[in-house]
């Protein structure tokens, strides 16, 4: 396969190409994409040099998929340019999330919805990515009714600007970088991304929109709280989940266990939980503190915590392309006869 990797040299960019090479994606050609500043630089992978090209250099090239992770305005100026070209796009910005022509994909919850004709595919917005993986399951056998979540996010999910003002903050750099209107470290910022006129956020809304879609079920009621802390690990997420019919809690348990993707960590008894110090650089989902909510019937509490840099983004793109490489939806030279 011809791979191009568009907003190579960002953060989220970067890691698609550490998974790329990791899961041994085949990859014949790489064309590293970048703005104009970056074009000419080396890129590293699997321990030989690509030069960094332009878009239009890439397009010409005809890749036959291109990940893109360069922001919403570029994806939405460029995919379908990539698309008509005959290349299948794979875009992690939230530019073609909720289009109704356009699929969003978490593998393991919906890869059964892409076809052939799939030449633009969304991947969602991270902290929806994990939510839906553990949710899935369990959605399943009880089917849920409502979500009420409440998310503890990675500074790692702005970009390098804010991991820079969280350090620097640590060091006692005063009047330094400045990614938030306030200071992250030793604080909390219950903002992430604008406010709409609903007085909730773009990122709340998302997980909320996202959610139906990627689960294919819109009568699930969500509503969500999205807060910044001062951690670079991964994103947390308290999930209280409201089911239609009653379940075990051993069975849930059992569920989530084998469910693809998941890994289960919870053992009260000796401290066991998920923490993003530990999800940090993994690909799977941890999910724990399983337990019934005494409040009210038929109601779990959960926490979930994943690398909102790996399977929040790079790998799940990585996963959708091996879905479609698998499944003989792209092939090799696929965007060449196109
Ligand atoms: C954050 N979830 O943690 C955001 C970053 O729609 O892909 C990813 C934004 C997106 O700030």
């Amino acid at each position: 396969m011809k791979v191009a990797v568009v907003g190579a040299t960002g953060l989220v960019g970067t890691k698609m190409l550490q998974v790329l090479a990791e899961r041994n994606f085949p990859v014949s050609e790489l064309i590293p994409v970048a703005s104009e500043k970056s074009v000419g630089k080396e890129i590293e992978f699997k321990g030989k040099k690509f030069k960094v090209v332009s878009m239009e250099t890439a397009i010409a090239m005809k890749p036959e998929i291109a990940i893109f992770s360069a922001g919403g305005s570029t994806s939405t100026e460029f995919a379908p340019k990539f698309a008509e070209a005959g290349t299948t796009v794979i875009d992690n910005s939230s530019a073609w999330r909720m289009d109704p022509t356009k699929k969003l994909v978490v593998p393991e919850v919906n890869a059964n919805v892409l076809t052939k004709e799939d030449k633009i595919i969304a991947n969602p917005n991270c902290s929806t990515i994990q939510m839906v993986v553990a949710l899935k399951p369990l959605h399943d056998k009880y089917k849920i009714k409502r979500v009420v979540v409440s998310t503890y996010q990675s500074v790692t999910g702005t970009g390098v600007k804010a991991v820079t003002q969280l350090m620097e903050e640590r060091q006692g750099i005063k009047d330094g970088t400045k990614a938030y209107p306030y200071e992250i470290d030793l604080n909390v910022i219950p903002q992430i991304d604008v406010f709409l006129e609903n007085g909730y956020t773009k990122e709340e809304m998302k997980m909320i929109k996202e959610t139906n879609k990627i689960m294919c079920d819109d009568s699930i009621k969500v509503t969500a709280t999205t807060v910044r802390i001062p951690v670079m690990g991964g994103h947390s997420e308290s999930a209280n989940v409201e089911f239609a019919t009653d379940f075990d809690l051993d069975e849930v348990k059992q569920l989530l266990a084998k469910a693809p993707g998941i890994v289960l960590v919870d053992d009260i008894a000796n401290l066991q939980y998920p923490m993003p110090k530990d999800a940090h650089d993994k690909d799977e989902v941890f999910v724990g503190r399983l337990r019934r909510d005494e409040s009210q019937p038929n109601t779990l509490n959960m926490w979930i915590v994943s690398d909102n840099l790996r399977k929040g983004a790079a790998t799940n793109a990585v996963q959708i392309a091996e879905y479609l490489l698998k499944s003989e939806l792209v092939s090799a030279g696929s965007a060449v006869v196109a």
